[in-house]
């Protein structure tokens, strides 16, 4: 464990982040049973499911009933798409936002003045507990939109009096003229994406005495302590890991404190549990699981047990920075085959729906990702029809472009393809494995 802070140890809401264990396992009590009479009583989907498990909201009489609760998956959502969850009429939302789901349409959440200002705050805790000031600036290099990352960061930046520079995602040229010419302190993105800009920074594009970055906070995506370290070192600067998912909130659920002994979670505000995915029982404390929150404040979208196939590990002990909350680990890996390209997240079947739209091309593929510097970079090697009659490479061209569009149009990223002959792909007897990944992202 760490034990010497590596920036000053500050709280954005002391009371609320450092609040006794004893006093928040109780707080947490209470909203649970508020939230369970409520989602019973004006969400359809929930009356059903606690039907269905047998359960009644009196029956959450202690924190650890929350197991006799049901799950809620992203499956869930889609089948109640676009808004079932919703929990507060319609005319009391602020704002909306989603993530792209497998199936090509996105889930959306939704969000009550209330749950703005909580989300607001809880990215507002973990940009001044890694360093961000009043006078400063960040430099945001998230995408602007249905994705929770910009907006996110933009507005929690904001709550801490700093000064946002919504730069958005992409364009690496000017991402540099930026950093250079307007001197942000911090600069906020995916991690693959910093280690990208780090290396243009490295290699000399511009130097590095003329910027005036003292850190980064990085999410979104899994990451690396070797990742890390290449950017510490190569910039003397301080890297911060913040996580969040956009069903249960966006960016904001947890967070490094000074002492960066993994992610405190904002327990007042969400209930973690961490379980065995196949028995659904919890893990032992420190041993790897999937992560569930509960989310205890949400008005508009509230979730109930909602599994978020992220692998990471829990841990209770005391942090010498004075939080009470529960820290997580790193994410180390996934229980579905979802893929953050770039920061995007992509299901295979989002690919395999883009082919099945071109007449030419089976439904045989593989996506292989590597990531040969510091970017992903996707091949979909699909196989041609058998009796697709080409014989030209400019009709091959041409059904090239037609899939790498199609792919675009439903992933939102320009990946290569690699035309195969009929035939020539591994076939599957059991669960087919559709994704190559090379990039190494464990240590
Ligand atoms: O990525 C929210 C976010 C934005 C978090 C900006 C941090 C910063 P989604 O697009 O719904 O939301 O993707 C959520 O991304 O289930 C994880 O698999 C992965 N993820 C998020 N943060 C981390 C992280 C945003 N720090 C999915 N480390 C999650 C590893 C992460 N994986």
């Amino acid at each position: 464990m760490n034990t010497k802070p590596l920036v000053e140890n500050v709280f954005w809401q002391k009371e609320k982040e450092c609040m006794p264990k004893g006093e928040l396992r109780a707080l947490q009590l209470q909203k649970l049973r508020t939230l369970v009479a409520r989602v019973y009583a004006s969400v359809p989907a929930y009356t059903r499911a606690f039907d269905d498990a047998g359960v009644k909201p009196d029956d959450i009489k202690a924190l650890d009933d929350i197991r006799r609760l049901p799950f809620t998956t992203k499956a869930d959502l889609r089948e109640n798409y676009p808004l079932g969850y919703l929990a507060i009429p319609r005319s009391e939302v602020v704002r909306f936002h989603g993530s792209s789901g497998s199936t090509g349409k996105p889930t959306f959440v939704a969000y009550s003045k209330s749950d703005m200002d909580n989300w607001v705050n809880l990215c507002a805790r973990f940009l001044y507990a890694g360093g961000l000031r009043p006078g400063m600036t960040a430099q945001v290099a998230f995408g602007y939109g249905l994705f929770t990352g910009g907006f996110g960061l933009h507005q929690g930046i904001e709550r801490v009096g700093a000064a946002v520079l919504p730069a958005s995602s992409g364009n690496t040229a000017r991402q540099l003229v930026l950093l250079q010419d307007l001197g942000a302190d911090f600069l906020i993105c995916t991690p693959s994406y910093a280690l990208h800009l780090a290396d243009g920074i490295q290699s000399g594009a511009i130097d590095r005495s003329s910027l005036n970055l003292k850190g980064m906070f990085l999410g979104s995506e899994p990451w690396t302590e070797a990742m890390r370290r290449r950017m510490e070192e190569g910039l003397g600067i301080y890297v911060e890991n913040n996580y969040g998912l956009s069903e249960v909130q966006g960016p904001g659920i947890s967070g490094e404190c000074a002492f960066r002994n993994g992610m405190h979670v904002a327990e007042d505000h969400f209930i973690v549990e961490c379980i065995n995915p196949e028995t659904l029982e919890p893990v032992e404390e420190g041993e790897e699981g999937e992560l569930v929150f509960t989310t205890l404040n949400k008005e508009a979208f509230p979730l109930i047990r909602y599994r978020t196939r992220d692998i990471s590990r829990l841990d209770n002990a005391a942090c010498p920075c004075g939080r009470t909350s529960v820290r997580m680990s790193r994410i180390t890996g996934r229980t579905d085959d979802m893929l953050i390209i770039r920061g995007v997240n992509v299901y295979p079947s989002q690919i395999e729906a883009a082919l099945l739209a071109i007449q030419e091309a089976s439904p045989h593929y593989m996506i292989e990702v590597s990531r040969p510097k510091s970017m992903d970079e996707v091949t979909v090697h699909v196989e041609l029809k058998p009796n697709s009659m080409v014989d030209s490479i400019s009709e091959l061209n041409a059904i090239r472009d037609r899939i790498v569009a199609g792919i675009a149009g439903v992933t939102g990223l320009h990946m290569k393809v690699a035309l195969e002959q009929p035939n020539t792909l591994e076939r599957f007897e059991g669960k087919s494995k559709r994704v190559k990944d090379l990039r190494n992202l464990k240590d």
